[in-house]
């Protein structure tokens, strides 16, 4: 019956455009894999109630870095790779501003929003190509960007250094 095939089709089109055209609040796909990564705070983009889960393949797919570097951590130079702190918390809708990252031994850290904007910080998910255990202080840990500008290699910056990432709270 063609008028009812045409209402269908209409139909269809229709969901479509409303699918791409409407921006959906939850536009963050759901873990596959272990979640490695909780944001919590005002978030336009959750998929875990009220916040953003994240598991390894999700964070690897944002725009990042792999940056080979000596830290106070290792000994040698070490290459991290992971994406940018910015491009996470986009991924997660938060608003523009400072951050506290916890750690599973509930260390914490607050990164301003002004190296949030500004440094080209990852959360490394990888250490020499490898995933990062927890004892080799994964699964995420804050790289700065120590061979861009060497003034970030001073116990300020270590501090915000944060390994053994568990969450991100978005103020
Ligand atoms: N998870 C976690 N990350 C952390 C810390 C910590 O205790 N736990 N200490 C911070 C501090 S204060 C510094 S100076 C650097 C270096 O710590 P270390 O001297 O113990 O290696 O790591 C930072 N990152
Ligand atoms: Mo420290």
């Amino acid at each position: 019956m063609p008028m009812i095939r045409y209402a269908a089709s209409l139909f269809v089109s229709l969901w479509m455009a409303c699918v791409v055209l409407v921006p959906d609040a939850r536009a963050l796909d759901m873990p596959k894999g272990p979640v490695v990564l909780i944001i919590e705070g005002e978030l336009s983009h959750s998929n875990s109630g009220k916040k953003a889960v994240f598991d390894l393949s999700m964070l690897e797919m944002l725009s990042g870095r792999k940056v080979t570097l000596e830290t106070p951590w290792t000994k040698g130079p070490t290459t991290y790779s992971g994406p940018y702190l910015r491009a996470v918390l986009a991924a997660a809708g938060a608003k523009a501003g400072a951050v506290t990252i916890r750690a599973l031994n509930d260390y914490s850290a607050v990164i301003p929003a002004e190296d949030v904007a500004n440094l080209d910080i990852i959360l490394a998910t990888r250490t020499d190509g490898k995933a990062m255990q927890v004892r080799d202080k994964g699964p995420l840990m804050v790289i700065y960007p120590f061979d861009k500008d060497s003034a970030l290699y001073t116990e300020t910056y270590f501090a915000r250094s944060v390994w053994q990432i568990k969450s991100i709270e978005a103020q």
